[in-house]
């Protein structure tokens, strides 16, 4: 069976315990190592390790990048400090209790974009065809023909790994499969500092055990529904045929048919625009009343989406602007379950991140927009009871 030492990307066959090149201990043994070409490269906390690269004295610590302070939200947390519970978008009040000795950092999206390009720019001479799906994570296709080095995919993506860790200062955990969809689920599998195969051969059974969430497109409502039907667990919709599942649940069914059995026919997209779509208005006079700039903002909204629909585009991450009456800049940032071009989920997140900066100071000015954008296609996954 070919093993690969994710240390020095020695490919070799033999069964030894330890990598006969550099006596590394990371090893990946898998059947169908050679034949994997669709990647998933998901930066581990990226924010936290981005601002622990930058002071080493914070290697140790439990660190939590958010805004400080009762009315701020944990944008990540490290993995020293998830031991103690906090997680992305938790208030960091609670973070705070759960974890008191936490070290807070403000954002830095500008510093966290140079990272960003730093490794895509990594990615860029592995392959033409990479899609970023936001800031820390891409697909990318290393199949022969399209990769740029003429090695086992599973081979440059060691050495991937490592360049970014050595080079840029950071890890990565890698998923390989031969689709998206599992190639993102199995990134995931052993964070951070994963590397995950899935196989054809046991696609299904690794699908099998686990929660129907894990389906791409199902959200947290289409899982309660399914719950009450019954139905937890992958391995329950394996068991219906496709007409059954088309019968239940329309198109989203058809698509649900495939992804049980590990079918997920999407094709990695590089041509994605890297911008925002954004609108914004100021005030003849300022205002702080909390419920007059909700009411400015959902027009505002449904612009954005207009704008979405026109140039045929989606986002995933929703931007408040605010503009005190003093001048000072304020912008907030939410990322999305899943891409939106709806209006109203706009909306929704402008006014949650609206509610948390509302207290009474007067804004001259508010704007929202949408950026991490992609194609239309994989935007609002249908939520099988059409919420
Ligand atoms: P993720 O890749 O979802 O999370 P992560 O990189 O922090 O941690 P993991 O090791 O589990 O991948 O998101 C990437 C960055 O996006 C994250 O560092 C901070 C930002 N982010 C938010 O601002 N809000 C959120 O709700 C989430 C989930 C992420
Ligand atoms: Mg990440």
């Amino acid at each position: 069976m070919p093993v690969i030492c994710r240390d020095c990307g020695n490919l070799d066959e033999g069964g030894a315990p330890t990598c006969p090149a550099c006596d590394g201990a990371r090893l990946i043994r898998h059947p169908e190592l050679l034949d994997l070409c669709i990647a998933h490269i998901d930066c581990d906390s990226f924010y936290a390790s981005v601002e622990k690269r930058d002071n080493p004295s914070l290697a140790d610590k439990p660190v939590i990048v958010g805004h400080p302070g009762g009315r701020g939200v944990v944008t990540t947390a490290c993995y020293v400090a998830r031991k103690f519970g906090p997680r992305s978008a938790m208030p960091m009040f609670k973070a705070l209790e759960l974890c008191p000795h936490a070290v807070v950092i403000p954002p830095d999206i500008a510093k966290y974009k140079r990272v960003s390009a730093d490794i895509r720019a990594l990615f860029a001479k592995a392959s033409p065809l990479v899609e970023p799906l936001s800031l820390d994570e891409a697909y990318l296709d290393l199949s022969p023909g399209v990769r740029l080095v003429d090695r086992p995919p599973a081979v440059l993506l060691a050495r991937l790994a490592r360049a970014i860790h050595t080079r840029i200062g950071i890890t990565v955990s890698v998923g390989l499969s031969y689709n998206k969809f599992l190639a993102k689920m199995a990134s995931d599998f052993n964070k951070p500092h994963g590397f995950s195969v899935v196989g054809r051969a046991e696609a299904k059974s690794i699908l099998a055990p686990l929660p129907v969430r894990a389906l791409w497109g199902i959200g947290e409502a289409t899982a309660r529904r399914m719950a009450e039907q019954g139905i937890t667990t992958i391995a329950q919709l394996q068991a219906l045929p496709e007409a059954e599942l088309v019968a239940r649940w329309g198109k989203f069914g058809r698509q649900l048919a495939g992804l049980v059995h590990g079918i997920d026919p999407r094709r990695i997209n590089p041509d994605r625009p890297a911008k925002s779509v954004s609108t914004e208005t100021t005030f003849a006079r300022d205002i702080r009343d909390a419920t007059a700039l909700a009411a400015a903002l959902l027009p505002l909204a449904e612009g954005v989406a207009r704008r979405l629909d026109r140039q045929n585009l989606a986002g995933r991450t929703v931007v408040l602007k605010l503009k005190t009456g003093d001048f000072q800049l304020i912008t907030r940032h939410q990322r999305l379950t899943d891409p939106t071009r709806r209006a109203d989920i706009i909306a929704q997140a402008g006014l949650a991140l609206l509610d948390k900066l509302a207290d009474g100071r007067a804004f001259r000015l508010i704007g929202i927009g949408i950026t991490d954008l992609c194609p239309p296609d994989e935007a609002d996954p249908p939520d099988l009871f059409g919420r």
